[in-house]
């Protein structure tokens, strides 16, 4: 059992939860042992992960209340950080994060780090580390400058200031943005409709599309067509298909 998350299954649909309310879900050593636990033992028929936070905000980074002191910042990436994002990032079902508040620090790197962003309208997504003289980490400066340019990533990371959730997907930081009154509906709602999809290709595509960024035309393509060949000999595909021709609603096994 979990101290500082809590993981909920309703049908193909699983859902972590960061919960340390009291401190806007701050990612503490345990936190992101049991995040990285989670998400790379998810059982075989989760066909989607969500991941919100408890409370007001979604998660206001790296805990600062053991960090007065000189920490070894380094090591606590190396061994900490990157084993969670690489969790996420190699994630057997797509991801979304629900960003329900507040997503600060290495919280709004690890929310960007899934497949699917969507944040509630009040929700704002601050590069806050310059504010106490680090570096964006957990991914951040990979992640963002491709998603939004290098002139509005460095805008963010220098004045560290809230860009709010409209900013964000106006921006194509994000995927989408819903009233807070519809979020948990909404976030729901997209979730199942993840789940009931063609898994397998889910993960092909997400590896196409990070492989696109270091790759040449004739790379991409020869992956395209490598990826192709799999999800063609998929038993999605055929459903796909049979469920196309005889015009109902494809029932996806996600294999
Ligand atoms: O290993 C390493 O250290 C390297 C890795 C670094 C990765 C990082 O993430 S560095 C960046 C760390 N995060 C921050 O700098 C953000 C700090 N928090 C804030 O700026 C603000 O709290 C928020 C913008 C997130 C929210 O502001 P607001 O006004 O809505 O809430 P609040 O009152 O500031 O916070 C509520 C409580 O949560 C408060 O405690 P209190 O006063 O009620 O007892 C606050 O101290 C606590 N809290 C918020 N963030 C953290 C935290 N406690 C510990 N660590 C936090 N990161």
């Amino acid at each position: 059992t979990y101290e500082t998350i809590q993981f909920a299954r309703d049908g193909g649909v699983a859902t972590l939860t960061l919960n340390r309310p009291q401190v806007m879900n701050a990612l503490s050593s345990r936190m992101r042992a049991e995040i990285c636990d989670a998400v790379s033992t998810l059982s075989g028929d989760v066909r989607c992960l969500v991941i919100t936070g408890a409370g007001r905000g979604f998660c206001s980074g790296q805990d600062l209340t053991d960090r007065a002191a000189a920490a070894d910042l380094e090591g606590t990436l190396r061994d900490e950080y990157e084993p969670m994002l690489r969790a996420i990032r190699a994630c057997r079902a797509p991801v979304i994060a629900a960003v329900n508040g507040v997503a600060a620090g290495a919280g709004a790197n690890l929310a960007l780090a899934a497949d699917v962003v969507i944040a509630a309208e009040s929700a704002t997504f601050i590069q806050a580390f310059a504010r106490i003289g680090l570096v964006p980490d957990a991914g951040g400066t990979f992640i963002i400058p491709r998603a939004v340019g290098a002139a509005r990533a460095m805008g963010m990371m220098l004045f560290a200031e809230p860009v709010t959730a409209r900013q964000a997907a106006d921006w194509g930081l994000i995927w989408d943005v819903l009233p807070d009154e519809a979020f948990t509906d909404g976030v729901a709602a997209r979730a199942r409709r993840l789940a009931e999809g063609p898994t397998a290709a889910y993960r092909a595509i997400r590896e196409a599309v990070e492989a696109s960024f270091g790759n040449s035309l004739d790379a991409q393509l020869a992956l395209e067509a490598r990826l192709q060949g799999q999800a063609g000999r998929s038993a999605d595909f055929v459903e796909g298909v049979t469920a196309f021709l005889e015009k109902r609603p494809a029932r996806f096994s996600g294999q």
